[in-house]
């Protein structure tokens, strides 16, 4: 046989026999993602029992896992309530409701309503208020739930399915209870099929007002301004059309800004230097006048921006020209557009508290998360949803938890139930305010220290806040020793907190 013969015979018996392999290969993937995404019946207390793993990350107590195997003194999660308190109750009604939607640029779109809009009413409240919101499901077939991002609630009141709470059925209705400890700016949604369920609309502001405003916090007014991705447009406040802001020069406009999409946007700030004095609802100490800066928001973050009207004309926050959804502060002339610029890194912004305690600390625990992707899953430590095996800690536990993005784009990795400090990135500890966060915007590459105490006993999630990231995998817990959850995750009981 020749040369050529031969190869041929090789490209048609070897070229299909490729193909093949390669179609099972990613068959079988996609059906062993299907399994885990869609298990039947998941404990998530109790999950690395049953996949009879102990390798739990950089967990060096191992003795803990028999502790955890016996149910003696056992608290469960629907048990952990909020605590009593003589503050001011605000009370709220959330229904939620199937509707196509007709938005402002005329088109349909197929959503979810909170009492008949999207995104729902902005909850305003006063720091230390008892809130209490009653969630209807008027009829969303798969049920409903809402999770408070970035408040730190007791255990029973998450709102995440299967794991805090059974999935609200048509008809039925659940009523969370917490107390708003914390002023600053925060965001509810759905916590049942997440990536789905947000992208329809179940999602809203939440501002928390502080009791007495600090002496640093010169705002004489304020706007929210909440971005989402509804089917394939992007709304601010719900329109399509962007956000015109009043306001006269010389006066201080804090602007919330909420990225409840799935998507990193990088912010344009035209007109007048500005300050981010907050970040995820916790105030930056003593930060500095910006310009000419972009600002990075990841999914499910939060900025408050401090901007003076000018003398002259007026302000433009603009997101990408692709998004053309720009908010206008003031009235007057319009700035040029600047294009460009340096981003935003809260590693040396603002200046460090004098006598900061934290850097004191020594961590009982620590754990490692790799989050990257193989093939058609998201993974952190190399493996996906359930078979993640969860960080369990004790209540009173210094954590140290160290985040990687070894790719797969932008994940935002987002902590329930706590807020954690980033004390470093690459390596390099932060050297200006302190930057207190739920939700952390990580860039393929980059590396950071995180701390947090262990002061909110529960079953609490970590998951890219890239919801679509979470529903390919990026999802995992974080245990607190001897808690138990009575719900279930899986295709039995219906609750499938980020499919
Ligand atoms: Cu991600």
């Amino acid at each position: 046989m020749t040369d050529r013969k031969q190869a041929k015979r090789l490209i048609y018996i070897g070229l299909p026999l490729i193909v093949v392999i390669l179609v099972g290969a990613a068959l079988s993937t996609y059906f062993w993602q299907m399994r885990l995404q869609k298990p039947q019946e998941i404990n998530m207390a109790h999950h690395q029992m049953s996949a009879g793993r102990t390798d739990m990350a950089g967990m060096e107590h191992m003795e803990s896992m028999e502790e955890f195997s016996s149910e003696d003194g056992a608290v469960s999660c629907a048990s952990i309530t909020a605590q009593e308190s003589s503050e001011s109750t605000r009370k709220f009604d959330l229904t939620g409701t199937r509707t196509k939607l007709k938005l402002d640029n005329g088109k349909t779109v197929d959503a979810f309503t909170l009492n008949g809009t999207t995104p729902g009413p902005e909850l305003r409240v006063t720091e230390g208020d008892r809130v209490i919101v009653t969630l209807h499901n008027n009829d969303i077939e798969d049920g409903i739930t809402i999770h408070w991002h970035g408040i730190e609630v007791p255990c029973s009141q998450d709102g995440v399915a299967g794991v805090t709470q059974d999935t609200v059925r048509p008809g039925e209705q659940f009523t969370y209870t917490f107390i708003a400890t914390n002023p600053g700016t925060f965001w509810y949604h759905s916590h049942q099929m997440s990536s789905i369920q947000v992208s329809k609309g179940l999602l809203g502001a939440l501002i928390v007002e502080p009791k007495k405003r600090f002496e640093s916090d010169t705002s004489t007014s304020e706007a929210t301004a909440l971005y989402q991705q509804l089917g394939s447009s992007m709304l601010l406040n719900g329109s399509t059309r962007g956000l015109a802001v009043p306001g006269k020069p010389g006066e201080h406009v804090r602007l919330r800004l909420i990225n409840s999409g799935n998507e990193t946007i990088e912010f344009n700030v035209d007109g007048a230097p500005y300050r981010i004095v907050a970040m995820d609802g916790h105030d930056l100490h003593e930060p500095g006048l910006l310009e000419g800066t972009i600002v990075p928001i990841g999914a499910g973050q939060r900025y408050d921006l401090l901007i003076t009207v000018p003398e002259s004309g007026q302000v433009v926050v603009s997101g990408p020209a692709s998004m053309s959804l720009p908010i206008t502060i003031g009235s007057g002339s319009q700035p040029q557009y600047s294009e460009g610029g340096q981003m935003f890194s809260f590693v040396d912004y603002g200046t460090p508290l004098p006598n900061d305690r934290v850097l004191q600390v020594k961590p009982d625990r620590h754990f490692d998360l790799k989050l990257g992707q193989n093939l058609f899953v998201k993974s952190i430590n190399g493996k996906s949803f359930h078979e993640i095996p969860p960080m369990t800690v004790e209540e009173g536990d210094q954590v140290l938890i160290t985040v990687s993005n070894e790719g797969g784009g932008d994940h935002p990795f987002h902590l329930h139930g706590h807020t954690f400090r980033v004390l470093s990135r690459n390596g390099v500890a932060l050297q200006g305010s302190p930057v207190y966060l739920d939700t952390l915007l990580t860039k393929e590459g980059e590396t950071y220290e995180l701390y947090l105490e262990a002061n909110n006993p529960g079953l609490w999630m970590v998951h890219c806040h890239n919801l679509r990231h979470a529903s390919m995998g990026m999802s995992m817990m974080l245990n607190y020793e001897g808690v138990t959850a009575p719900y279930r995750v899986g295709t039995k009981s219906g609750n499938l907190p980020d499919l």
